[in-house]
């Protein structure tokens, strides 16, 4: 019988001490529901030791970060207080095995969220949106992994930066994005390219949390996904985003 408690021990530990670790999930190995009930239980380690759940992260909502890593699920992580980084604060490498930041939006919600919604309940159930930087950090070497193994990692969630929210009905369907390092521009992108429109990895979010009997809940904020590939951090990097209509979104690297 697979311990599934000691896979997240084992992954929680290489999170906690920045440590990275082979590979260890085959799909074959481990079912999806298994590698989403790892990541519970990883997650849980993380309350126990003081942190607190703010969210739920998307995780590979484009065609270009699907690509990227060679998995073409779309994939959800549990975010907690102590991944998210101050806007225009900074980012401690040492925390991190091989840290990459990417643009995304993020929702606030203002209603519990759960199941099968169409997008206009699911704009009904937000607060605000913002502009955000998600920073993954997966844990496995050399960025490797399969479906199992990136979904018990809690989808590689690190950290997470959220620019100034606007009022829910804000148009952020398709807006224009450019994100530099140090000022010069390292990924363009559109809002467009998360699921056509950052409205549907809402409603993909209620649906999986679902099937772990979770909810969006009120305060909670939920990321969308990258709009972009992920771009690799680097001590002193200062990292800037603009996004069209929506303002900027920064940190710097130490
Ligand atoms: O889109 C994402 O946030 C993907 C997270 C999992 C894969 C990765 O680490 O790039
Ligand atoms: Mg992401």
């Amino acid at each position: 019988m697979k311990n599934l408690a000691n896979f997240a021990e084992i992954v929680d530990e290489a999170a906690r001490t920045a440590k990275a670790i082979p590979q260890f999930v085959g799909d074959d190995e481990m079912t999806l529901d298994e590698a989403y009930a790892v990541q519970a239980m990883s997650v849980s380690r993380r309350i126990q030791r003081g942190e607190r759940r703010v969210g739920f992260k998307m995780g590979l909502t484009s065609r270009v970060k699907m690509e990227q890593v060679g998995v073409s699920e779309v994939i959800w992580g549990r975010l907690t207080d102590a991944m998210r980084v101050e806007e225009g604060g900074v980012l401690d490498m040492g925390g991190y095995v091989h840290p990459r930041v990417e643009p995304e939006i993020a929702y606030l919600m203002k209603k519990p969220l759960s199941g099968d919604v169409s997008p206009m309940e699911a704009l009904a159930a937000v607060e605000a949106v913002a502009p955000a930087l998600e920073i993954i950090d997966s844990r496995y070497e050399n960025f490797k992994f399969a479906l199992g193994d990136v979904v018990a990692d809690n989808s590689s969630s690190s950290g997470f930066v959220v620019g100034g929210w606007h009022a829910p009905e804000t148009d952020v369907a398709n807006l224009g994005i450019i994100m530099k390092f140090d000022g010069r521009p390292v990924e363009i992108g559109s809002t467009a390219a998360i699921l056509g429109n950052p409205i549907r990895s809402l409603v993909a979010a209620a649906r999986m949390v679902a099937r772990s009997s979770e909810r969006l809940e009120p305060g909670y904020i939920v990321l969308a996904g990258g709009a972009t590939a992920a771009a690799h951090l680097a001590p002193g990097v200062h990292v800037s985003c603009e996004f069209q209509n929506l303002g900027d979104v920064e940190f710097r690297v130490a």
